[in-house]
């Protein structure tokens, strides 16, 4: 048999973050954790399917009267346009004056893409910022969309907080016009956000030298548990008249992992200027995947347009929040409990999901050989993985860790 065509293909690594599942799915231990990816689970350990997503799968279940022919290339118009009313507000002038134009995409990692790709097509500046650290997929993102990636820096080690005169200087110093990544609440990985005084000067500082903001949004509502709180940074940048990108995510606030369900908004300076963009944006997203899923967007429609439903999403979106509050607390009590040596305070002051604990990759590989706790290297767990019940095994893990390991 002929040697095959592929042979010089070498095996690639996992994903830095997928692939702990893999790693995870393999271990055969009655007690391992998987707090590496972000995803939520209920105090049993189980992944969550919203009460109010059932409802509204159901519903469109019982609607003899849906088809599922293609949608538009754009996607679904109800959907984009309850997207954009959830993200920028329900009284947004922008929205108002037709100023933005949003199409449906595949979930927060496709509008990125789509973002990323129309501005490499169309914008005179090529490169884009990126908090360091930040999403490890964002680099990759951008990189294959056409854009040159360079870090501003975002996080302190030493304070385990904002590094914000270093955001300032490098901000201050990017080149006119240059696209700048940020997160618009429950920054990932840190957990930590600038405070509302704080986004004030990076607005004032951004407009000022005509950088252009990519906001990107997988976490409204899950970093105080509620949405327009959530959504204030990117409110700030809009209510000034300028020009942004927003990429929105439902994996995580409606629980829509694998649905791929999301939406790129561009806020133009004029209805004129946005209806151009939203052509250009179909050229984008016909070669790349033709037209979005309807499933999922139909999901959310149902629920946004609903006022009766949308006030049930908020509340179990407010539990989900609120839990990951607590176990936030719970874990940080626990290490006290047992005195494990450090400051353990960032646990309870960082927002969102995830806790960057500061334990370097020697601990965390400690932690999974020892305890079978699965985690990103960086240091990072998911709080949402958590639960009341295996608290004091992590909080054991750790402490062994920080009292043993290297
Ligand atoms: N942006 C940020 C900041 C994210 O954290 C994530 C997901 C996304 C975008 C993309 O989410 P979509 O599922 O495409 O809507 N980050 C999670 C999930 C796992 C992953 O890496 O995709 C995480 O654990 O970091």
């Amino acid at each position: 048999m002929s040697d095959s065509v592929f042979a010089s293909v070498v095996q690639a690594p996992e994903d830095p973050i997928l692939g702990v599942t893999v790693a995870y799915n393999k271990d055969q231990s009655p007690v391992k954790l998987n707090l590496g990816v972000g995803a939520y689970r209920t105090e049993e350990g189980k992944p969550l399917v919203l009460n109010v997503v059932r409802k509204a799968e159901q519903m469109l279940v019982n609607d003899q009267s849906r088809v599922k022919e293609y949608l538009p290339i754009t996607g679904l118009a109800d959907f984009n346009k309850l997207s954009a009313k959830l993200i920028f507000g329900a009284n947004s002038p922008a929205i108002q004056e037709n100023r933005v134009t949003t199409v449906q995409c595949l979930s927060g990692t496709g509008s990125l893409r789509v973002g990323a790709e129309f501005l490499a097509r169309h914008y005179h500046e090529k490169t884009i910022y990126i908090p360091q650290p930040t999403w490890g997929n964002h680099p990759k993102v951008f990189t294959l969309a056409g854009l040159s990636v360079k870090s501003y820096r975002y996080y302190d080690p030493s304070t385990r907080g904002l590094d914000f005169s270093g955001l300032l200087e490098d901000l201050g110093s990017a080149p006119s016009g240059a696209i700048v990544l940020l997160h618009a609440c429950a920054h990932n990985p840190t957990g930590v956000d600038p405070t509302s005084d704080q986004w004030e000067q990076i607005r004032q500082l951004m407009r000022s030298k005509g950088l252009l903001p990519f906001f990107d949004s997988a976490y409204q509502g899950f970093a105080s548990g509620n949405l327009d709180a959530d959504a204030e940074s990117i409110r700030l940048f809009v209510a000034d008249g300028g020009e942004c990108l927003a990429a929105q995510s439902y994996a995580k606030n409606m629980g829509l992992y694998g649905e791929r369900v999301g939406a790129l908004s561009i806020v133009c300076k004029t209805a004129d200027v946005a209806t151009r963009v939203e052509s250009q944006l179909k050229l984008v997203i016909r070669p790349m995947f033709s037209n979005p899923p309807i499933h999922g967007a139909s999901i959310v429609a149902t629920i946004l347009k609903d006022g009766d439903m949308y006030t049930e999403w908020s509340v179990e979106l407010k539990a989900m929040a609120d839990r990951i509050i607590s176990m936030r607390q719970q874990l940080y009590d626990a290490l006290c409990a047992r005195g494990t040596p450090g400051d353990w305070s960032h646990i309870i002051k960082q927002i969102g999901m995830f806790t960057f604990t500061g334990l370097n990759t020697n601990q965390v590989a400690f932690m999974t050989k020892e305890y079978h706790i699965y985690m990103t290297s960086d240091g990072r767990i998911s709080m949402a993985g958590l639960s009341s019940k295996t608290v004091p095994h992590l909080a054991d893990a750790i402490h062994a860790a920080v009292t043993s390991a290297a």
